[in-house]
């Protein structure tokens, strides 16, 4: 504890690892590959390689297309020396397991089978799968074999909705490319690959943990490795619409803005937008990149939690159409305000994992989605956090059909390497196929670039420098990120002071505080009183403390729900006098797994801050945080 004259300064936050002050000296995989290129340039690797493939540009709304699904039993090897990969000196192997070789002769040596080695499902997490590989963090290959009859004249993508960590794909025994990040898609291009028979599309996916990865080593939720969600091929015209991006301009309810990008050798087209229910029919010309901008006014109803109206949208070019269900809404910060379509709005949120209810392991389904956000609707909420990193598709579609707005975030997460500029490469990369994305959804309304991030002036320049990237690729939505702040004790009081100078940059303050659970007991919060340095709306983007659901006892006694139920009063007994505070995204919606927490008989490795147990079960706390929200959407601004 700081003294300063007679005022202590009480940390409040608890302390987080602090990040590594010196540099990584391991080289990563994908820069030692890059190292052995330039070693063996002229050597046979390169020929078989080539250049380390990037994924394409993402292709919007694969849902519209003509699609072939790959989900299903994939075989799998787990490989947990990467022998698949490297030789015995490190060297990146020509002849790794991405060939598929079979032995020819009786002496051949070929130390591997897909064909014997298991299956996993896909999507899923192989965490779940087998128990084997409950705590595996290393490499596993995946391989699907299929047949494809190309349409003339057409292009096909493989797309993948996520894998977890780092991804090598191939096909038919040839690189395609690589992806790094766990929560977002990647898609490459395979027409020139593709036979009619036989194919078969190879993935290493490899969930090590390293501290110049975003996130890095220490995180509180599971490192679950695998397939996360959907593998689809999509089948588009040569020319055809990769991306569109169709919302209302910033603080408008009437003019729609915009822009849409085509991709292919006839760049220059007429491109219809139509929205028939509204009788809109806008036609705009596209410029030597295929890239048209638009703005035109619409009068139509607007997207809001309790009428989440979406419009069929239709964009029609000279060689390709797409259709899609947009919802509009305009979202502003004003002062401490929030505004909803121009008026003042409460957020009554609620924090979220990607962890499946009822069965446990990543979710990814339309039904898990439909899930958490049911409970989140039955909690009273008009909002929730997707944290710590961007969830799959369907939860956002869901979000835009049940009116839910959202947060979604980067897994900026505690201890990135701040000075590296692969990490901001990296995290950058990972914002953009969020935003790239999602960007259509009109429950999206808050772009979140960190998490309990410790303030350093190169920790400032990585988060200014993703919040410019948002603002500057979306400049419709706003951005947040989740700080921390400390308070200084004067008699029996406290006053916390938002004060984290990256939150001159952000449009909406978040802030996460766990008093009554790391610091202090739940009825110190009667005593504490909060400012802040800024004109700006404040979320309370974490709080809360452990129960396990059935832990019955007083309200001293910890993982007790009687405790959390306890907690949850007093802390929104204190939030309703923060004079600034325009939303709340306790933690959390459910239970989830995180190796973090090992008390036997109580947390079995799973976090416990849930207000339903994994297994769908309501706690107390469930309920005073219905009745608060209750209240809220009676009088919405306490
Ligand atoms: C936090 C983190 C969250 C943790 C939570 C906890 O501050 O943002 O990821 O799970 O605290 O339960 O400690």
């Amino acid at each position: 504890m700081l003294s300063s004259g007679g005022v202590h300064i009480l940390p409040l936050v608890r302390a987080v690892v602090k990040a590594g002050t010196e540099r990584n000296q391991r080289v990563p995989i994908m820069n030692l590959l890059r190292t052995s290129l330039l070693a063996v340039a002229a050597s046979a690797f390169l020929c078989v390689h080539g250049a380390r493939a990037q994924s394409a540009p993402l292709i919007a709304n694969i849902s519209a297309r003509q699609t072939t699904n790959l989900d299903g039993r994939w075989q799998a090897i787990v490989d947990p020396y990467d022998v698949g990969f490297t030789d015995y000196r490190a060297k990146p192997l020509t002849n790794g397991f991405f060939r598929n070789e079979k032995p020819h002769s009786p002496s051949d040596l070929v130390e591997y089978d897909f064909d014997t080695s298991g299956q996993l499902l896909v999507p899923g997490d192989w965490n779940t799968q087998r128990e084997s590989l409950l705590f595996y963090e290393g490499s596993v290959w995946y391989k699907r074999s299929f047949h494809y009859a190309k349409s003339p004249k057409t292009r096909v993508f493989v797309h993948f909705g996520a894998a977890n960590y780092l991804a090598n794909a191939y096909l038919n025994g040839e690189e395609l490319g690589q992806h790094e990040g766990g929560f977002t898609p990647f898609n490459f291009e395979i027409t020139d690959r593709l036979r009619p028979q036989g194919n078969f599309l190879i993935l290493r996916v490899n969930n090590r943990r390293a501290k110049e990865f975003v996130p890095t080593v220490n995180t509180d939720w599971w490192n679950y490795g695998g397939i996360t969600r959907p593998v689809t091929l999509v089948e588009v015209p040569e020319t055809f619409i990769q991306d569109y991006f169709l919302q209302f301009a910033k603080g408008s309810t009437r003019q729609i803005a915009g822009w849409l990008q085509l991709n292919g050798p006839q760049v220059r087209q007429k491109v219809t937008i139509r929205i028939p229910e509204a009788g809109i029919s806008r036609t705009v010309e596209t410029d030597a990149k295929g890239r048209a901008g638009f703005s035109f006014d619409a009068n139509l109803t607007l997207w809001s939690p309790e009428n989440p109206k979406l419009y069929g949208v239709e964009i029609a070019a000279e060689t390709d159409k797409i259709s899609d269900r947009i919802g509009f809404r305009s979202i502003q910060a004003r002062g401490t305000d929030i505004l909803l379509n121009g008026k003042p709005v409460f957020l009554r949120g609620i924090s979220i994992h990607e962890e499946a209810p009822l069965r446990s392991g990543r979710a990814w389904t339309e039904d898990d989605a439909r899930t958490l956000l049911g409970w989140a609707k039955e909690l009273g909420c008009n909002f929730v956090r997707l944290a710590h990193y961007p969830h799959n598709e369907a939860m956002l579609r869901m979000a835009d059909q049940m009116g839910l707005m959202v947060w979604g975030e980067v897994p900026v997460y505690w201890t990135i390497q701040w000075e590296n500029p692969d990490a901001l490469r990296n995290a950058r990369n990972q914002l953009q196929e969020m935003i790239s994305r999602d960007h259509n959804r009109a429950a999206l309304i808050i772009y979140s670039v960190a998490n309990e991030t410790p303030i350093s002036d190169a920790r400032n320049h990585f988060l200014r420098e993703l919040i410019n990237e948002a603002h500057s690729t979306d400049p419709t939505r706003l951005v947040s990120a989740a700080l921390q702040a400390d308070g200084s004790v004067v008699g029996n009081r406290t006053t916390i002071t938002i004060n984290d100078p990256i939150a001159a940059d952000l449009d909406i303050l978040g802030n996460n505080e766990y008093i009554g659970w790391y610091v202090r007991r739940p009825d110190e919060a009667d005593g504490i009183d909060w400012v802040s340095k800024y004109d700006k709306p404040l979320i309370m983007s974490e709080f809360g403390g452990d129960a396990l659901f059935g832990n019955h006892g007083d309200a001293n006694t910890r993982w007790t729900e009687e405790y959390q139920e306890d907690l949850y009063r007093h802390q929104i007994a204190m939030l309703k006098r923060i004079p600034f505070l325009r939303g709340t995204t306790p933690w959390i919606l459910m239970d989830f797994r995180s190796p973090r927490r090992t008390l036997p008989g109580i947390q079995d490795y799973f976090n416990r801050k849930g207000l339903v147990s994994q297994s769908g079960e309501k706690k107390k706390a469930f309920f005073v945080l219905q009745d608060f929200y209750r209240q809220l959407s009676e009088a919405p601004i306490p």
